[in-house]
């Protein structure tokens, strides 16, 4: 064992550059190349590598020293081997603890359980972590603890990441019960303490049924959507008492012709309508979530219910199609959603979902957003009431509807707004035409 002086080595242009950083303490054991300290000129920023391996007894430099080729950095034991470093006298020093670990070995580790076994850097959103302004050191030690540096403001100069900011980022989100890579994306997940293994049979008779294709499918779309939306859900009820003695009298007209007109499809007329006096409601946001994609076709899917679960078939051009058409296309669809015959296609290309529960039954409902939709409609089953028009009660049928939607891009105000035009077009829809 020898104590060797490590000094910056030749920087290249540069004759004096600042120190930004220090990445090691008194008391680390280092190897070669292992990052000591990072410097920076007006122009780039560079980490310095040590030259010797061992153990650092003095640090020689602070944070905002101006230093230069052959500055002295650091002194260190070096192991047995280690070559390039300058023997020095040795002095007295008084040794430092070494820095306690990030997480105490005995301290419960909250268990992501959707985080990936394999990659602990998989939920890292690869285009704000380039961005980051952040050392080599600090990327690579971000990446080993799985830390979005996007999701990171730095306390350094210029607001640079720095190793102790990535530190804290992780104490903070792990004493939160959040994983760390928490980020501002479309990967933000809870962490959540894993469903325990019950074995059911110990209380009566079990069967076990593998979830379908579309049953597994359906869960994981919903489930990031439940996790990645913020949803808030605006209940409403629509009078539709007109609008159903006028579909029962077509009713009568088209049961000749094999037709049949449900409520569901003036409900996808008055959708229309709603969608392009609130264009907003027609948009989805971009992968970035930086901006809003507005939408001039007016795509409706519908949420059908199958044995094998929920699909959700689209209504093309439905801007475009005459109450009987979309009847029609509702029933085709349908169909074939039981018969397992709809085409990757048929369900593509939705700009809002309409989930209709109205033939079953119930009051009311909160939807999932069809993500990368920002809307969604339920509708219950519609209901005679008495309603007060200001002199008596009148038997009104009334239509509940709930829409949930995306408050990243709709306001309360406007949820509100919508569902009050919607219930207009449904009361009324003589106003369809206008
Ligand atoms: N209030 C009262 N009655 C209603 C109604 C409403 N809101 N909506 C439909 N009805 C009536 C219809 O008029 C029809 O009555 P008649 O047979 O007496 O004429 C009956 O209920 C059955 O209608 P339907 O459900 O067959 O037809 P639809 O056009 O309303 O719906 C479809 C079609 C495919 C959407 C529906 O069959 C379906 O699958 N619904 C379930 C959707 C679902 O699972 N959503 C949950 C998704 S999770 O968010």
């Amino acid at each position: 064992m020898s104590i060797k002086e490590i000094t910056v080595p030749d920087i290249g242009d540069f004759e004096s550059v600042e120190i930004t950083e220090i990445l090691v303490s008194v008391g680390d054991q280092i190897n070669v190349e292992d990052s000591l300290i990072t410097v920076e000129s007006d122009k780039a920023s560079m980490e310095i590598p040590s030259s010797s391996a061992g153990v650092i007894k003095d640090i020689k430099v602070n944070v905002g020293d101006e230093t230069s080729e052959g500055g002295v950095i650091l002194i260190i034991e070096a192991s047995t081997g280690s070559a390039e470093a300058v023997e020095i006298v040795e002095e007295p020093k008084t040794e430092v603890a070494k820095e306690p670990p990030l997480v105490e070995e005995t301290a419960p580790v909250p268990v992501a359980t959707s985080a990936p076994k394999s990659s602990p850097t998989a939920n890292i959103d690869e285009v704000t972590f380039s961005k980051a302004y952040a050392s080599p050191s600090v990327r690579k030690f971000a990446r080993e603890l799985g830390v979005d540096l996007g999701a990171l403001s730095g306390t350094g100069r210029k607001n640079r990441i720095l190793r102790d900011d990535v530190k804290s980022f992780v104490k903070t989100t792990l004493s939160a019960g959040i994983a760390p890579t928490t980020a501002n994306n479309n990967n933000t997940f809870l962490s959540i303490a894993p469903m325990p293994v019950i074995d059911f049979s110990q209380f009566g008779a079990i069967e076990t049924k593998p979830l379908s294709k579309i049953n597994k499918l359906t869960g994981e779309f919903l489930h990031r959507s439940w996790l990645t939306v913020p949803h808030v859900t605006q209940f409403d009820e629509a009078d539709i008492t007109e609008m159903e003695a006028f579909r029962k009298q077509m009713g009568k007209e088209m049961e000749r012709e094999g037709i049949k007109i449900t409520p569901l499809a003036f409900i996808i007329q008055a959708v229309v309508a709603s969608l392009k006096a609130f264009p907003r409601f027609n948009s989805s946001l971009d992968a970035n979530g930086e901006n809003l994609i507005l939408k001039s076709y007016y795509n409706i899917g519908v949420a059908v219910d199958t044995p094998d679960g929920l699909v959700v078939p689209v209504i093309r051009d439905a801007d475009k199609k005459s109450l009987v058409q979309i009847s029609q296309e509702i029933r085709e669809f349908a169909l074939k959603a039981r018969d397992k015959k709809l085409r990757p296609s048929d369900m593509q290309g939705g700009c809002f979902t309409i989930s209709s529960l109205g033939g079953i039954g119930g009051t009311k409902f909160t939807p999932i957003v069809n993500t990368p939709e920002v809307a969604i409609l339920g509708v219950s089953r519609s209901k005679m009431q008495p309603d007060w028009n200001g002199t008596e009660f009148l038997p009104r049928l009334m239509l509940p509807i709930s829409l949930s939607y995306d408050h990243r891009v709709v306001d309360g105000a406007d949820g509100a707004r919508f569902t009050t035009h919607l219930g207009k077009m449904l009361s009324d829809i003589r106003r369809l035409l206008v």
